[in-house]
């Protein structure tokens, strides 16, 4: 079944859903896009590599970071149902200001290209979303209001993961589902319906070169989890992608716990709350897992800026349970 096929058998039908469709199908054609890109990445001339500047975050930006951001931001303003966006790469949100954008109803969050430190080494990356509703008035510009809100004011979620495979993984706040690129026809093909988050399992993921610096409770989480004396009886294996997009896919399939926790060098933790943390805790417990900064749920936090970031424990549910217990 095709994602639109699946979309209009599954969305609730209602005045919004066109424009929620306008969106997705925004979505899917920058990523083949994207897809295509990294794919050829290496034989492309001027792809590969820093482009020599640094973002909002100071963190190195990729050619590929860029040129993920053009293709996202282009399909957006096409689409004709989004109003304004807020991207990693942009230091401030863009309104799209066009007379039909002014009165479309969604504003975008979006991380175009994650874990693009991993590209040059083939590494998987992703593309992170998330929708809401603008508070703005119709017929403006966008504001900075329509994009601090809380990550329970999702409209919808979601990620495409350029793997050994692409794969859109949504949610809409009923269930998530995933969807693979067919490369011959272009076209995402549901094969994940459904998806559930395994309540627990013994694969943990974190930057353990971290570990001195953290909170005395996380070193003696992940003592626990390499102990005999935890809930298996036995070391969990460690797993680190570095690409959150691509170590969540993992748990949302194998079940696991991923910890960024705040750290010297990341008073407040590292990923964004706005482009990482919200649409993949979105997922998370639609999936039946949970996602928090290690003491309070990610999406009741009020963001009070754009860039925000946010300690982050995500994963199956009993784990990230567990882990919290280690936090005073
Ligand atoms: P980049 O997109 O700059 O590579 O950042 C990736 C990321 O935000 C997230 O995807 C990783 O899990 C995390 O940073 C890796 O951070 P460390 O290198 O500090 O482990």
């Amino acid at each position: 079944m095709t994602l639109q096929h699946f979309f209009d058998s599954e969305y609730p039908k209602s005045s919004n859903s066109r424009d929620i469709w306008s969106v997705i199908d925004a979505i899917t054609n920058a990523s083949v896009k994207v897809s295509d890109d990294l794919k050829k990445a290496a034989l492309l001339d001027n792809v590969l590599g820093a482009q020599g500047g640094q973002n909002i975050q100071g963190e190195d930006q990729q050619k590929l970071d860029v040129i993920a951001d053009i293709a996202f931001i282009d399909a957006f303003k096409k689409s004709g149902a989004i109003t304004g966006i807020g991207s990693e790469e942009n230091e401030k949100f863009v309104s799209f200001d066009t007379e039909k954008s002014k009165d479309a109803d969604y504003v975008v969050l979006f991380d175009p290209l994650d874990g693009s430190s991993n590209i040059d080494v083939n590494v998987s990356v992703g593309t992170i979303f998330s929708i809401y509703k603008r508070l703005s008035q119709y017929g403006e510009s966008t504001e900075l209001k329509d994009f601090l809100q809380p990550g329970t004011e999702q409209t919808l979620a979601g990620y495409v993961l350029y793997g050994t495979s692409t794969m859109l993984v949504l949610t809409w706040g009923s269930g998530v589902h995933g969807f693979t690129l067919d490369p011959d026809t272009n076209l995402f093909i549901l094969s994940h319906q459904d998806m559930k988050m395994p309540v627990s399992s013994r694969l943990y993921a974190m930057n353990e070169g971290n570990i001195q610096e953290c909170e005395p409770g996380i070193a003696s989480y992940i003592k626990y989890c390499q102990s005999h004396d935890n809930d298996y009886e036995g070391p969990y294996s460690g797993r680190y992608i570095g690409s959150l997009v691509a170590d969540f896919h993992r748990s949302l399939i194998k079940g696991g716990i991923y910890i960024y926790p705040n750290v010297p060098a990341a008073p407040k933790g590292r990923l964004r709350l706005l482009y990482e943390c919200n649409p993949l805790a979105f997922i998370a417990e639609q999936a039946g897992g949970l996602a928090t900064t290690g003491r309070i749920r990610i999406l009741e936090i009020n963001p009070a800026e754009l860039h925000e970031r946010a300690p982050l424990f995500i994963g199956s549910k009993n784990m990230v349970q567990k882990a919290m217990s280690f936090l005073s």
